[in-house]
């Protein structure tokens, strides 16, 4: 039998094999409902961001949970999510009931107190569908790494160099980066995507894909919860966590590329990602 090679260049080919076809009689009710958790108190524009990402990856419905100050915000900012409102004034404590949702997010502008953990913890052991587990979300499983092992299967953990340091210690060279992400995905079943210049996947199965789309213009605030909103709807229309991820890790550079070209490296800011988003799925369909 012919051994699969472990290292993977990302390439518009591949991503193209991957997005499903939309029948003519897809409804909203077909087509996923995702859960974002996101937000806290001056961090409203991440939840915000990752919303609209979430929206333009093509999921049906999508339901936004925010603490009750960020109710106005988001109706306002995004009039296409539903909102689902924390009891909390200012951070994530608990979460609506999860049969509705087929994929769930977790993360961008949360914060890392100690009801937040609580909540994250009953998410972890409640959710039966894949998350997507972002920023705060992973800063906390890096304090109480026992958790880990509560990782619904096929989810997708999006952590930047410093939030995937946290999760795994210091390495000493991006090899054994590499070599800790693997070890990781296999571990736990889970697709790490490790965020940076030349963004890395990993999954489950051993192989490893680099990242051929983005330009350092994309090193903007917000950036990071863009792909997760983008990852977090293709993954809630039922598309493999793999598939989800490396489609989302592809468009969201593609849309970055975009946005460059338009605006400049200098002045691209992320809701420009989100903007160019439709034109990067465009160009891949
Ligand atoms: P250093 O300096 O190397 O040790 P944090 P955050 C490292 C929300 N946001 N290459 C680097 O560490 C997010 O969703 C809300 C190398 C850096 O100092 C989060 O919830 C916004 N290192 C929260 O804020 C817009 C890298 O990580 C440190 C690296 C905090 O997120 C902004 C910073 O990471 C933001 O998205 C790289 N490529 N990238 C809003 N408008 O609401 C990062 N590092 O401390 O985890 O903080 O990523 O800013
Ligand atoms: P975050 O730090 O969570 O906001 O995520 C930053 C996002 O921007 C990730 O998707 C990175 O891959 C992307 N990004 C940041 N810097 C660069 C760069 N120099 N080249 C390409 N992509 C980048
Ligand atoms: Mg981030």
């Amino acid at each position: 039998e012919k051994e699969k090679s472990l290292f993977h260049w990302l390439e518009k080919e591949e991503v193209q094999k991957m997005i499903p076809v939309r029948s003519k009689f897809e409804h909203k009710g077909t087509l996923g409902h995702a859960l974002l958790i996101a937000g806290s108190f001056g961090k409203m524009g991440a939840a915000v961001l990752a919303s609209k990402a979430c929206l333009r990856g093509g999921v049906g419905l999508l339901t936004t949970h925010i603490p009750r100050l960020g109710y106005s915000i988001l109706q306002t900012a995004v009039p296409e999510a539903m909102a689902s409102v924390d009891q909390h004034d200012s951070v994530f404590t608990e979460f609506p009931k999860l049969e509705p949702y087929s994929a769930i997010g977790v993360g961008p502008g949360l914060d890392q107190k100690q009801n937040t953990r609580k909540a994250l913890c009953a998410l972890l052991e409640s959710a039966k569908v894949p998350l997507v587990i972002d920023a705060d979300a992973l800063n906390i499983l890096s304090l109480q790494k026992e958790w880990l092992e509560k990782l619904p299967e096929g989810s997708v953990l999006t952590p930047h160099p410093g939030e995937f340091r946290r999760l795994v210690g210091e390495t000493e060279n991006s090899y054994q980066n590499i070599q800790k992400q693997l070890e990781f995905s296999k571990k736990y079943r889970c697709v790490v995507v490790l965020k940076g210049a030349c963004t890395s996947i990993s999954l489950p199965d051993g192989r490893l894909f680099f990242n051929s789309t983005g330009n350092p213009g994309m090193a903007t605030a917000g950036s990071g919860d863009v792909l997760t909103g983008v990852i977090l709807g293709l993954l809630a229309q039922r598309m493999s966590p793999e598939d989800a991820a490396l489609t989302g890790v592809f468009l969201h550079g593609l849309a970055g590329d975009m946005a460059a070209k338009k605006r400049s490296e200098f002045s691209l800011i992320a809701g420009d990602l989100v903007e160019e988003m439709g034109k990067a799925f465009r160009k891949i369909i």
